[in-house]
Formats: structure tokens, C-alpha cells, sequence
């Protein structure tokens, strides 16, 4: 394909030249590795052909990042003018967040309202956040003895390669570009190949705020062929990863080859706590929206539910009247949507084969348990990945459903009689991402947030993450941690200089 662009008018009128190629040295160019076909998972209609990197341009965009650390432009930009950058990158989402929000909702399924209201602003939050650390991340002294003194310099860590997922794609571009551009790396980021259109209309601002050529290169493409030659290039000094679990195993294998710094934010089974004395409207309130919100694609999602045993019909009965008046499926356009279309046949497939084992184990289904249809609606769901948001009861603890992760609008519901039981099931997962409790008991909430083994824990909410707070996983969760200051020591190292102020020798 040769064509760098396309006109399009996306269902709800918006009008928009959609770039395609590879934007490697801020030019957008042509891609050598096939091509790849957006779908509108609503409609299943083709929205976009965009070109697919081959090795080759992940080596032209590796060696664009390699040249544009050391080029002056950047290296010797001083860190506030850095900042200046990405504040203005920042400015120009803002601008642009109705476009931004209407090819997100269109290219990966979920509701326009909350790509817009949500995604955008998380979008422009990260940015601007990181744009004040800019000039706000440098090294120590340190006083050892009269004869000597040290100082560390905090430097970038270099060429960074960033892969990241299709659930949030442009809050997973900000989360990745934010602390690396900060700490002044150079980025080659690739986006999912499920939701490639997005990132490349944000690429265009990259170039209008200002950045020099090559700092940061977005090259869409196939996980096995320019994901893995993202990882494996020498060139290549750390790989950010946001994804499944299985493919992080395979990243840190080929990592190891070049002794790459890694971070990786993989795979969750959240538990949600709830104990008797909770504000009970709110843990029904956050439990659903823990899990049901993003289609259940959300890596925290708090997908096993603990309720204590005294309060559990009433939060079952309670549970499923929140899902039917607040679970809206539709398409992304209605206002009324809560829930859209799954973003890919596969993972709609995926979590229906879930729902099937769920049945097959021996578990209740309290609501859903199959695709989604309904006649007279304004969304013809007679095509698209809708599936009913589900419920299972009378679950137990080795059940697939409670220890695989499933991503979608799928919740098992289980009831505990003390706080030891909820910690020791909660913590009995190969898992440790996110993990909520509700209580009113100031002591016992904090007991229970040391004790959880988990990288985040909400107290009385659930998925309200923030860019200022770190994020990150233990377990088979992950490594490392992205946001909040923690979130630079995952984009710098630290240099000691040793000085010798005495004599001696
Ligand atoms: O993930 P992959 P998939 C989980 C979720 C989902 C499952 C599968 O359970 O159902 O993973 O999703 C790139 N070398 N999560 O298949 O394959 C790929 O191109 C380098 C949780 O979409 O991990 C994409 O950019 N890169 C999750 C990215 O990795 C490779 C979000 C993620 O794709 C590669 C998404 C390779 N060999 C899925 N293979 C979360 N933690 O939020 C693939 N990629």
C-alpha cells in the first residue's frame, strides 16, 4: 500500500484525515511489514488499512532514536524547555480531544462519553504531570569522609521501546511517553494491533508541539514481527511492556539477551473485598463499576468479588439490580451506553469460551451468560462483539473463571466469614495487580491493604487510578512501577561520580 493518509467520516459525522504509515523522524513513511485492518467492533466494518512495520523500519526508527538522543536538539535541551515540550503536547490534546476521543471510541469500542471524558483527560493529565518533572528529576551528594565527596547524576536510560495494548491506547501512550520524555529518552513505541488508528493522529501533535525528529517514533505493527524486533535490537536500552502475561515471559527471554531494563505490567484477578459493615450502596456501586467498566478490559479489574457472609443475598439481589440499570449495552455513538462492543472478535470469542467453562465448572449464572441482543434498540446488534454483562454465584476458589483472567464484563461473586479468609483467598492468586476493600473500620481497612499482595490497593473504591499515584504489580503481575515519581526510576539510572578531594594516593 502506498497511500499515507485517508479520508474518513466516522459514525458520529466527524471529519479527519487519518495518517497510516510509520511516523519515524517525524515523517509519516511507508511500512515494509504488510498491513493492518481496524475493524469497527460494533459494526464489523473496516474503518482503516494502516501500514505494518517489518523489522527493517524497527531497526530506521531504533536508529532515528539512537541519533536524536545524541543529537543536540535533545541532549542539550535544557530540561525546563523539555518540559515546555510536553506541556505544549499537552495543550494540543486538549485541543484535539473531540477528534482524539471520536477515532478511539470507533477504533477500539468503547462509549464516546468515556473515551472523551475519561481517556482524554487522562491522556492530557499524564502529559502535563510529567512535564513538571522534567526539570525536577536530578542526583545527590554525598559526604563519605573530608578526602572525598560524591555526587550521582540522574541520566535518561536511553532508547526506549515501548510496547503497549489496545484497551486504552492513547492513556497507554501517555502513561509510557510521560516519564521517559521526561527523564529525556528517545522512544520507539508501538502501539496493539487491534487499535492502531489513534496513536498515529496523535503522532501528528508530537510533531506541531514541537519535538525534534526521532525522539519519538511510532511505528505500528504485528507483536510477533515488530514487537519482537523492537526487543531483541541492540540498539534498544529498555522495553516497557503493557500486555498479557504470556507474552511478557516471552519479552523477558528475548530481553535477556542484551540484559535489557524491563518493566512490565501484565495480567490481574483483582479481589474486591466487601466486610458487613460497609457503606453498603457505595461497594455495590464501585464492585460494578470495578469490573463492568472499559467492557471489563481493564487489567485491575476487580473481577472476584468476596461479600461477607451476613450481608451476601442482599449484595447478590443488589448486585444484579445495579447491573441492569446501569449496564447499558450499545454501540459507542448512544449517550446512554455504559458498555460496548468487546474490541476484537477474538476476545469476544475468548470470553464467551470463559462464560462456556464458567457453566461447565458448575457455576451459577445470575445474569448474562451470553452474547447480547435485544430487539427495538437504536444498535443493531444483529452484528458486533456485544456480549451481556455476567455474573456467576456459587463459585469456588480453583474455578477457572476465579483464577484465569478473563477481560471482559464477566464477575464471580463468593462469600467469607472473617477478615483471615478474605486476605488468605484475596492473596491465593498467581496474581497481584489491584485489590479493593470496603469497610467503615478505619483500623481494619488499613490491616487489610498491608496485608493484601498486591501492587494497588483501593480502600472503599475501585479502578480510580491516577497519574500522580504509582502503578504497578507484584507477583506475575509485573515489574516495576509506571506513574508518580516512582514512575521515573523506570526511565532513569543513576550515575555515581566519586571525587577525590584530599590526598590520598
Ligand atoms: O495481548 P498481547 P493480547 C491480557 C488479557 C487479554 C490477553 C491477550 O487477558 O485477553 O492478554 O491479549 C505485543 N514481542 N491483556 O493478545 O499479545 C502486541 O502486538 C513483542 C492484559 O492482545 O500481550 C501488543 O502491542 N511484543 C493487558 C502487546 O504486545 C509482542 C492488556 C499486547 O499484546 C509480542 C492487553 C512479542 N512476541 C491484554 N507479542 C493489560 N495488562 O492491561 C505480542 N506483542
Amino acid at each position: 500500500m502506498a497511500d499515507l493518509s485517508i479520508a474518513l467520516t466516522a459514525p458520529n459525522g466527524q471529519q479527519y484525515t487519518q495518517p497510516t504509515g510509520l511516523f519515524i523522524n517525524n515523517e509519516f513513511v511507508k511500512g515494509n511489514g504488510g498491513t493492518i485492518v481496524s475493524v469497527d467492533p460494533a459494526t464489523e466494518k473496516e474503518i482503516a488499512t494502516v501500514h505494518a512495520a517489518s523489522a527493517d523500519d524497527v531497526d530506521r526508527a531504533v536508529k532515528a532514536a539512537h541519533a536524536a538522543l545524541k543529537h543536540p536538539s535533545w541532549k542539550l535541551l535544557p530540561a525546563t524547555e523539555r518540559g515546555r515540550l510536553m506541556s505544549r503536547l499537552a495543550d494540543l490534546v486538549d485541543e484535539k480531544r473531540e477528534l482524539l476521543a471520536t477515532i478511539e471510541a470507533w477504533d477500539n469500542g468503547k462509549p464516546y462519553s468515556v473515551a472523551l471524558n475519561e481517556d482524554l483527560n487522562e491522556v492530557s493529565l499524564t502529559i502535563r504531570y510529567f512535564s513538571g518533572w522534567a526539570d525536577k528529576t536530578f542526583g545527590q551528594t554525598i559526604n563519605t569522609s573530608p578526602e572525598k565527596f560524591a555526587y550521582t547524576l540522574r541520566q535518561p536510560i536511553g532508547v526506549v521501546g515501548q510496547i503497549i495494548p489496545w484497551n486504552f491506547p492513547l492513556s497507554m501512550a501517555a502513561w509510557k511517553l510521560g516519564p521517559a520524555l521526561a527523564c529525556g529518552n528517545t522512544i520507539v513505541l508501538k502501539p496493539a494491533e487491534q487499535t492502531p488508528l489513534s496513536v498515529l493522529v496523535f503522532a501528528e501533535l508530537v510533531k506541531e508541539a514541537g519535538f525534534p525528529p526521532g525522539v519519538i517514533n511510532i511505528v505500528n505493527g504485528y507483536g510477533r514481527e515488530a514487537g519482537s524486533a523492537i526487543v531483541e535490537h541492540p540498539l534498544v536500552d529498555k522495553v516497557a511492556f503493557t500486555g498479557s502475561t504470556a507474552t511478557a515471559r516471552q519479552i523477558m527471554k528475548m530481553a535477556s539477551a542484551t540484559l535489557k531494563n524491563i518493566t512490565l505490567e501484565t495480567g490481574g484477578k483483582s479481589p474486591l473485598i466487601v466486610f458487613s459493615d460497609a457503606d453498603f450502596e457505595q461497594a455495590v456501586k464501585w464492585a460494578h463499576a470495578g469490573i463492568m467498566s472499559n467492557q471489563g478490559q481493564i487489567c485491575t479489574a476487580t473481577s472476584r468479588i468476596f461479600v461477607q457472609k451476613d450481608i451476601y443475598d442482599k449484595f447478590v439481589e443488589k448486585y444484579k439490580e445495579t447491573l441492569k440499570s446501569t449496564s447499558k449495552v450499545g454501540n459507542q455513538w448512544e449517550s446512554t451506553t455504559f458498555q460496548g462492543p468487546q474490541v476484537t472478535r477474538a476476545q469476544y470469542e475468548r470470553i464467551l469460551e470463559y462464560i462456556n467453562v464458567g457453566k461447565s465448572e458448575g457455576a451459577t449464572v445470575l445474569a448474562g451468560g451470553e452474547p447480547y441482543r435485544e430487539e427495538g434498540s437504536s444498535t443493531d446488534f444483529s452484528k458486533g462483539f456485544f456480549i451481556a454483562p455476567t455474573v456467576f454465584t456459587d463459585v469456588n476458589d480453583s474455578m477457572r473463571i476465579c483464577r484465569e483472567e478473563i477481560f471482559g464484563p464477566v464477575v464471580a461473586i463468593a462469600s467469607f466469614e472473617t477478615e483471615e479468609e478474605a486476605i488468605s483467598r484475596a492473596n491465593n492468586s498467581t496474581y497481584g495487580l489491584g485489590a479493593a476493600v470496603f469497610t467503615r473500620d478505619l483500623q481494619r481497612s488499613h490491616r487489610v491493604a498491608a496485608e493484601i499482595e498486591s501492587g494497588m490497593v483501593w480502600i472503599n473504591s475501585s479502578q480510580d487510578s491516577d497519574p500522580r499515584i504509582p502503578f504497578g504489580g507484584v507477583k506475575q503481575s509485573g515489574i516495576g512501577r509506571e506513574l508518580g515519581e516512582a514512575g521515573l526510576e523506570a526511565y532513569s539510572q543513576i550515575k555515581a561520580v566519586h571525587v577525590n578531594m584530599g590526598t590520598i594516593l
